[in-house]
């Protein structure tokens, strides 16, 4: 028995302290972005125009808020001590990296903030969320914990929703959420193929992995996902990520490739053993097409498809079910990836429209629109179950562009970051927050 199911994207308001850290070794623009001056205003406003937009052409948009940062409570557990003002400058004097990391606004990037199985897929057909431990980087995986109190607090009902604490952390078992998890379906609310891409085997030294940077999702930790959630060998597949991709700054797999619905688009260099990862995909969708859209190198060499993002776009099904592809505003400045864009639409496949998208405050930091959200498939019941106080309306809309410009700086550099007013800002922002989206208190000061 399946239901009309309709696929939600909850995005990752931008917090008040997003600034350019160079945390992230492996991703390009992290790095390539270190110290430079960000403007928090101008992301949130950014990222919230890109959700008001999808909104109005009918698609589901929530949001998903953003962490406490600076996180005193991590610093805190790190042996700094006194009022908060000492441990803020007392971090700054010692170690300025570690500051930043606890002040990092990186759960925007909400594609890392968990994965979840739609109810048609699961053993028990309810929706099951597990929030990323994001393990390979310091700065996120002081995540997991709060996104797991919002995800709780949005699907609360059990009867329809099912939460799971994040993996054990440690490198073995590295996850990093729905970046590295793509379903494929016919229809929605039937069962469908949940791709898993992973960058390594963690228990096996003789396996093919990158020798440049790091892996950051273990097979260990997809399959244990894909067993918490209760999936069965017909619904998952798992394949390996192209060591050579992660080398050239493809960090998570939604850097090189996207999928929705019947239709897969991705770049050659995507996978170690692409006929196989397709072969994979196909038996299990029996009864529904795959629709590969496959990029080559010779229309969009690897290095021009991580400097655009190009695969980092949003790939949505309009209701006529025609593909639309959500791109960042990166992708009209490389010419050959341009190009293709426009000989894409002209072919006449299953990706019909373009769009482009302006969201480079985040694409410095290496997050592009697909980066920033969350899907989550929801039937019309769970839809109904769920806590719409975060679905974006109209009227929410406007009431969080004017929380922005009340709260924001337009300016943040490393050295603002310990500034105990930047602390006292975030927290009275997000305190009025909670209230506005009706989620309660989620965030450690508020407990
Ligand atoms: O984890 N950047 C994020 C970008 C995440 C993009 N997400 C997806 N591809 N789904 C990361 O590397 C940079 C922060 C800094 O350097 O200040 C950062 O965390």
């Amino acid at each position: 028995m399946s239901q009309h199911a309709t696929e939600a994207n909850f995005d990752g308001l931008v917090g008040p302290t997003h600034n350019y850290a160079g945390l992230s070794w492996g991703n390009v623009a992290s790095k390539s972005n270190v110290a430079a001056t960000s403007n928090p205003k101008e992301a949130a406003l950014q990222g919230l125009k890109k959700m008001k937009l999808l909104a109005d052409r009918g698609f589901v948009q929530g949001i998903l808020p953003p962490h406490e940062r600076p996180h005193l409570p991590t610093l805190r557990k790190l042996g700094f001590t006194g009022s908060d003002g000492q441990v803020l400058s007392a971090v700054a004097r010692e170690n300025p990296v570690l500051l930043a990391a606890a002040s990092s606004a990186s759960c925007m990037w909400t594609a890392n903030a968990a994965t979840v199985s739609p109810s048609a897929d699961t053993a028990d057909h309810r929706v099951h969320f597990t929030p990323a431990n994001l393990s390979a980087k310091f700065h996120r995986s002081i995540e997991h914990e709060v996104t797991g109190r919002s995800l709780r607090s949005i699907f609360t009902d059990e009867t329809y929703f099912a939460h799971h604490p994040a993996l054990p952390s440690g490198s073995h078992f590295g996850d990093e959420g729905a970046a590295n998890h793509t379903r494929l379906c016919g229809e929605y609310g039937k069962p469908g193929v949940e791709l898993f891409v992973y960058g390594q085997q963690a228990f096996d030294d003789s396996a093919p992995a990158p020798k440049k940077f790091p892996a950051r999702q273990t097979l260990e930790a997809s399959r244990a996902i894909a067993r918490l959630h209760g999936l069965s060998d017909e619904r998952a597949v798992f394949a390996q990520q192209n060591p050579l991709a992660i080398d050239a700054g493809v960090f998570h797999n939604d850097v090189i490739a996207v999928g929705n619905g019947n239709v897969l688009f991705y770049h050659d260099q995507a996978f170690l053993d692409e006929e196989r990862t397709l072969n994979d995909i196909r038996t299990r969708l029996a009864g529904t097409e795959l629709k590969p859209v496959r990029v080559s190198s010779d229309d969009v060499p690897l290095l021009d498809a991580v400097a655009s993002y190009l695969f980092n776009s949003q790939l949505l099904r309009q209701s006529d079910g025609s593909m639309l592809l959500a791109v960042p505003g990166e992708c009209r400045e490389i010419a050959s990836v341009s190009a293709y864009l426009d000989k894409l639409v002209a072919q006449g496949g299953p990706i019909s429209a373009v769009e482009v998208f302006d969201v480079k405050q985040s694409m410095r930091n290496g997050g592009g629109p697909a980066c920033l959200r969350l899907r989550v498939v929801l039937t019309d019941d769970e839809l109904k179950a769920m806590h719409d106080g975060v679905i974006l309306t109209d009227a929410l809309y406007e009431r969080l562009n004017i929380w922005v410009e009340g709260h924001y700086r337009d300016e943040l550099s490393q050295a603002d970051l310990a500034d105990p007013m930047l602390l006292d800002e975030s927290r009275h922002a997000l305190d009025e927050l909670t209230g506005i989206l009706g989620l309660g208190s989620i965030y450690d000061f508020q407990r």
